[in-house]
């Protein structure tokens, strides 16, 4: 991350780093991940609605916590590189808040509608970092994300509950499409308001989010300290899985 990227995250809430890994680094994820979102769908097929939270069988899945399932996720959640994009913002102390993958299928006809990540669960009063990470090549045909700039400056902003999910904007501003070659990711501040478009594509859009708090965040709610993996001390790579049985706190979805 440069100085260019770091100012466009204060001003305008994100930035993109492309090729942030490799097409075969990708792959090698993905392998790993197809296993749990095969499974968590499968499992929403059989379900009575085929849905669960915002998750729909054979349509959109939310496929969170891998980083509990394996210490591959771990690793791959602590890499060097996000200990070094999200110390700057964040601080020396850092851990994972939530790590989810989504997978939109080709059946998924909707928007995932408008909203700040703030806004699911109103736990953390913090902003916070979520990377968007292209599992494969994202574009517009297949559901990207979309961004409205600079929204992030204006804090907490009250979210309604649809059929598909919260939202928080219902106006005509289509916002700014973020396609991303697979490898590349974008990065943005938990208030900014995002969206992801339908899959018009015949391939499953494939991302895997990742998010980022200072660590000892306090539930806003509870009052207590959330119990996460930490990544970072002192803004050295430290990878402390000890609380890692905190990670699924939260949560709304
Ligand atoms: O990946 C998507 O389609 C939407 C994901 C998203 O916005 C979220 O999980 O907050």
């Amino acid at each position: 991350m440069n100085e260019q990227q770091l100012k466009q995250f204060y001003e305008e809430g994100y930035f993109i780093l492309e090729n942030l890994f490799s097409s075969q680094e990708m792959d090698e994820l993905t392998e790993q991940i197809d296993h749990y979102v095969n499974e968590h769908n499968e499992k929403l097929r059989l379900a009575e609605e085929a849905k669960e939270g915002v998750s729909r069988a054979n349509e959109i899945t939310f496929t969170p916590h891998l980083v509990k399932k394996e210490a591959y996720f771990q690793k791959f959640c602590a890499h060097q590189k996000f200990v070094d994009l999200t110390t700057p913002i964040l601080g020396g102390d850092v851990s994972l808040y939530w790590d989810q993958a989504v997978y939109k299928r080709p059946e998924t006809a909707k928007d995932f509608p408008w909203h700040q990540d703030n806004g699911y669960g109103l736990v953390l009063s913090e902003e916070y970092v979520t990377c968007w990470l292209a599992l494969e090549d994202a574009t517009i045909e297949n559901g990207c994300i979309w961004v409205k700039p600079r929204t992030h400056k204006d804090g907490i902003v009250e979210h309604q509950i649809t059929p598909i999910g919260w939202q928080c904007y219902f106006g005509d501003d289509p916002g700014i499409p973020v396609e991303l070659k697979k490898g590349s990711m974008v990065v943005f501040s938990s208030l900014l308001f995002h969206r992801s478009g339908p899959n018009v594509s015949d391939s499953v859009r494939k991302g895997y989010i990742l998010q980022y708090i200072p660590s000892g965040v306090v539930n806003i709610k509870t009052g207590a300290t959330f119990k996460k993996m930490i990544i970072a001390k002192n803004g050295q790579a430290a990878l402390d899985t000890s609380m890692l049985e905190g990670q699924d706190q939260h949560a709304a979805v």
